[in-house]
């Protein structure tokens, strides 16, 4: 249960593959991950687009077949956390790692992809985003510039910056509460908010199944399944 603290204003929350675990999605780096199937830098680097196009859209397109099944759907972790938001009179920003669109399924609005979005495309010829729900192919055209060969998936590979990050360090920094949830920690910069949440002077809280690779720098901890653990631990939050 959630302490007793002086009145909270600002909220910073980051969530990683951990929250949609129970809606049906695979994390990276447990046994059942991601990554045990596939290697990273065969997928998920500008190197491994630029050497196998067609390797690389494969797997984003089949990811994204996935998320359209009809099965896939927020589980009461992300619900709460979009009911929280809006019943908090604060300022509330959700930080995903996700590329999911679960949290804004489920109803959450001051939302921030860091790693980018599976359900949009950029062309990397013009620079153009949009929503994109269908396979990409390498000879895909731009909808904007109608240059071919330049659409990719609006997601941000290991070696490139990832979006926002003015915004998150913003917020950072005047934040009083940092929450991470369903995360490794093994990945910069999302690893460091705890941090620079830290150096702000904010409580500082780790919700996931298991201790993360940063656990010692949280203050507190619970550890289950998100969708036990969250809805009850932001019903108890007191705000003062
Ligand atoms: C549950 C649960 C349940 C399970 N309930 N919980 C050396 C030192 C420091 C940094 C670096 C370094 N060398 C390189 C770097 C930088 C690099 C990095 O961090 N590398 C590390 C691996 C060392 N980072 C980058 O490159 C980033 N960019 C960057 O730093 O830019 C600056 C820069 C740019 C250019 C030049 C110089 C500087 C970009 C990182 C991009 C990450 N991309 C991916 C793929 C995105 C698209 C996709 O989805 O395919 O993002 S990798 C993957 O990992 C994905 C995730 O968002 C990210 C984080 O994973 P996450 O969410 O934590 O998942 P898991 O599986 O790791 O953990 C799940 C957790 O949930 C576990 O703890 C479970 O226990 C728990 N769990 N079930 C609750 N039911």
């Amino acid at each position: 249960m959630a302490g007793v603290m002086a009145e909270t204003r600002s909220i910073v929350v980051l969530t990683g593959a951990g929250i949609s675990r129970e809606s049906g999605l695979h994390t990276f780096r447990d046994a059942d991950g991601i990554w045990a199937t596939v290697k990273v830098e065969d997928v998920a680097t500008p190197e491994a687009f630029a050497r196998d196009p067609v390797r690389v859209q494969d797997f984003y397109n089949e990811r994204r077949r996935g998320l359209a099944n009809s099965g896939i759907a927020p589980n009461p972790a992300h619900r709460s956390l979009a009911e929280f938001e809006a019943a908090f009179a604060g300022d509330f920003l959700l930080v995903t790692q996700n590329i999911d669109n679960l949290h804004e399924r489920a109803g959450s609005n001051n939302l921030i992809h860091m790693h980018g979005e599976l359900c949009k495309a950029r062309c990397e010829e013009c620079g153009d985003v949009g929503e994109w729900l269908d396979d990409l192919f390498t000879d895909t055209a731009c909808p904007a510039c109608g240059k071919a060969a330049g659409m990719r998936p609006h997601v941000v590979w290991f070696g490139e910056m990832p979006f926002e990050m003015d915004r998150i360090n913003e917020a950072l920094e005047s934040c009083d509460l940092f929450v991470s949830i369903g995360t490794s920690g093994n990945v910069y910069p999302a690893a460091g908010f705890v941090q620079a949440a830290r150096m702000a002077g904010a409580r500082t809280v780790e919700l996931n199944l298991e201790p993360s690779q940063g656990a010692t720098l949280f203050e507190e901890a619970v550890y289950g399944p998100a969708g036990a653990i969250v809805p009850g631990w932001f019903a108890n939050l007191d705000t003062g």
